[in-house]
């Protein structure tokens, strides 16, 4: 790797403190592939990307980036950025076939030889125990709605930790649950394509309940790991001041915000999102000492930002009275917002209304439709000045006092946009699909270039042995 990029004169490195991680993020259904080798059981979502219809071109994520076969070279590309940290999920389908039971010791070992890899490459693993691939055998018996399933993701959690625990010391449990319960179960858009919002609200219920418990879990089996979870925190605004657009957008940050963050780092639902989910008997799903589970102290708290929504009222809409749209300019090819503000704002928002806890950007980042130039380049430019942006904001919510501990750029590869499929393109690394080559972004060298300088400032400014400090 050795294209040479302009570094953005903009950002100020020096806003992040010595040890601040950077990394990049990635999760097993969207990169692994080899959907049958291994003992791997099925998902939901390869029944669901599977069933005609479900997502774009009908692709899936059976061959994915082939990660699962080309992991060593993406370790090594790694190691060429100078990242200092990947986050990564494991399949719990690769692990624990059918939801229950023992490990399956083919999916023990890949991700021990994957692991000792980044070691080996002094890039530090953030494993990911969730990220939204169900086994289909438990969807089966009623899914997240069913709240055994978060009895079941606990049990899974401390097998796994004890299996990896010795090569990863920082677990993310569940990875943004609003997505799996309200997309998975309430408009159907992810799998399992359920379209009930009954079920949904179970579903995020029992997956708050699934990240404490997990917490617990991993505490219980092996005390000095570093366990948090990962929310997607949406930064929201009325569209005016009138009483209907605030109300709305109160709604629509009770459900998709609020619902996540309160019982778990403030031990309870808050009084308007059991007021929202009345008819859906949330009240009656929370058993006693639910929330003190799923409050269960974390180390650290991951956020995963991408939007600015602006809220109207919508009489018409059934569910939360609201309608949002992408806060102008709507610039990445998903029409979503750039507006690196909002990570200020988030980070900012967390960080006071919630806990002084760790914070790591377990997400940010933007699809944009790149392509391998004549000359065998990608020239990404938008990435760029998205990433500087978001990296500035990110800066300056440190200068504001947030303890942010390090950001992972999603993502390290393109790969399975979900029901997307592989037209979106989130990549600091561009994947041709049909070959397998994988050719740095500008945005790559960029990065890198960022990571070099950063690390040469804070060594000149640690003093010695500070540099290391272990986050969470
Ligand atoms: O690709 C997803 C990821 O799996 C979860 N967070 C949002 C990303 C972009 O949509």
């Amino acid at each position: 790797m050795t294209a040479a990029s302009g570094l953005d004169e903009r950002l100020d490195v020096a806003a992040f403190p010595p040890g601040f991680l950077w990394g990049a993020a990635t999760a097993a259904y969207q990169v692994e592939g080899a959907a049958r080798e291994g003992g791997r059981g099925t998902s939901i979502w390869d029944t669901f990307a599977h069933t005609p219809g479900k997502t774009v071109h009908g692709d899936t994520g059976d061959i994915a980036c082939d990660h699962y076969h080309r992991w060593p070279r993406d370790v090594e590309l790694m190691r060429e950025l100078g990242l200092g940290a990947y986050r990564m999920s494991v399949s719990w389908t690769r692990l624990q076939p059918a939801g229950h039971g023992p490990l399956n010791p083919i999916g023990v070992e890949h991700y021990r030889q994957v692991l000792e890899a980044l070691a080996e490459a002094g890039v530090r693993p953030l494993v990911t125990l969730y990220h939204w691939d169900l086994p289909q055998a438990l969807e089966d018996v009623g899914g997240w709605p069913a709240r055994d399933t978060a009895f079941r993701f606990a049990d899974y959690a401390a097998l796994v930790t004890k299996a990896l625990g010795d090569l990863a010391s920082d677990w993310v449990t569940v990875n943004e649950p609003w997505c799996s319960a309200f997309l998975g179960y309430g408009d159907g858009k992810h799998a399992p394509g359920r379209t009930d919002l009954r079920d949904a609200v179970a579903a995020a219920h029992h997956l708050n309940l699934a990240h404490g418990l997990a917490v617990q879990a991993i505490r219980a089996g092996r005390s000095s790991l570093a366990v948090g979870g990962s929310n997607l925190i949406t930064d929201l605004v009325a569209a005016t001041s009138r009483e209907e657009d605030v109300a709305a957008a109160r709604r629509v940050d009770a459900n998709n915000n609020r619902m996540f963050l309160d019982p778990m780092l403030h031990g309870s639902y808050p009084e308007d999102v059991l007021y929202l989910y009345r008819r859906q008997a949330l009240a009656e799903l929370v058993k006693p000492g639910d929330e003190e589970v799923i409050a269960s102290p974390s180390d650290f708290m991951g956020v995963n930002h991408y939007q600015r929504l602006v809220v109207h009222a919508e009489p018409a809409d059934a569910h939360l009275g609201a309608r949002s749209v992408p806060a102008e300019p709507a610039t990445t090819s998903l029409g979503w917002s750039v507006r690196p503000e909002s990570l200020r704002n988030v980070l900012v928002r967390v960080s006071r209304e919630y806990a002084s806890l760790p914070l790591y950007v377990t997400e940010n980042g933007a699809c944009f439709e790149d392509y391998v130039d004549p000359n065998g380049r990608v020239v990404d430019s938008e990435r760029i000045t998205y990433l500087a942006g978001y990296l500035a904001a990110a800066g300056e919510a440190i200068r504001d006092g947030v303890n942010l501990r390090g950001y992972f750029a999603w993502s390290l590869l393109d790969n399975f946009e979900w029901a997307e499929g592989y037209r979106k393109r989130f990549g600091l690394i561009h994947l041709d699909y049909g070959t397998q080559a994988r050719t740095p972004k500008a945005s790559a060298y960029w990065y890198r270039d960022l990571i070099a300088r950063h690390r040469q400032t804070s060594h000149r400014e640690a003093p010695a042995g500070r540099a290391a400090s272990r986050a969470g």
